[in-house]
């Protein structure tokens, strides 16, 4: 199977979790596109869900496929999300916002009771690290967030690139009309010591470290399909 067959396999995995009546956290990301669509089709069947995207991306393809949709303000706690991830190291946590979408991807997972992930094989880490550790930054001042997280970094034994991201040239935008920082540091030993030293920087709005929020990955390789968790 090519990694769409393998990542639309996992989806269909994950639709079995999904029940009429559900307030369903709906992820970003490729992955999770193959969930939408096999969310939309079961919709077109009657299944009775209300939705709350994690980015305008997947609200829009969600509207096209006549999914109902909703937002935390109306819907704010949810029983179940399902998202993708970059990586998921075995105690399930993971590295998020490679697709940008970090910020509503955490909020959303952090409302809802619980969050299944789907992926292929290649997201599987021993240790967290290996894709870079997006760190979604407030436009104003930084520069000055920057050295912050790398003085950050440093006290935890921690360097590397820390590379502005930029779409067409340009420094990319998140939904929320931040910026990102995709910081090389590799295999990070300790990542709820970083996460608590990134969230103490004004500047930084949010990181890509979920921890403690996957209940269950649900992955796709050549050999199957597995649910961890
Ligand atoms: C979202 O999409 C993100 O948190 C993650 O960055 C990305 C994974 O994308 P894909 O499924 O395309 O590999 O889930």
């Amino acid at each position: 199977m090519d990694a769409r067959e393998l990542k639309a396999e996992a989806a269909r995995i994950a639709l079995g979790h999904v029940e009429s009546g559900m307030r369903l956290g709906i992820g970003t990301g490729s992955t999770a596109e193959e969930f939408i669509r096999v969310l939309g089709a079961k919709v077109g069947e009657g299944l009775k869900i209300v939705g709350v995207p994690t980015s305008e991306r997947t609200a829009s393809l969600c509207r096209a496929l006549g999914i109902p949709l909703s937002n935390l303000d109306e819907t704010p706690e949810l029983d179940l999300v399902v998202d993708g991830a970059d990586e998921f190291d075995p105690a399930l946590n993971l590295i998020k916002g490679g697709g940008g979408a970090l910020l509503r991807e955490k909020i959303v997972a952090t409302a809802a009771s619980r969050m299944i992930v789907i992926a292929d094989a290649s997201k599987r880490v021993e240790a967290l690290g290996r894709f870079p550790l997006p760190i979604e930054v407030n436009i104003f001042g930084r520069r000055a967030t920057e050295i912050a997280i790398r003085r950050a970094a440093e006290e935890l034994g921690l360097s590397g690139e820390l590379k502005l991201r930029e779409k067409d040239g340009e420094p990319y935008l998140t939904d929320g009309g931040h910026q990102i920082l995709d910081a090389s540091f590799g295999r990070i030993p300790d990542p709820r010591a970083l996460s608590l030293s990134l969230h103490a920087i004004p500047g930084v709005v949010e990181h890509g470290l979920f921890l403690d929020l996957a209940d269950a990955v649900i992955l796709a390789s050549d050999a199957g399909v597995e649910t961890i968790g």
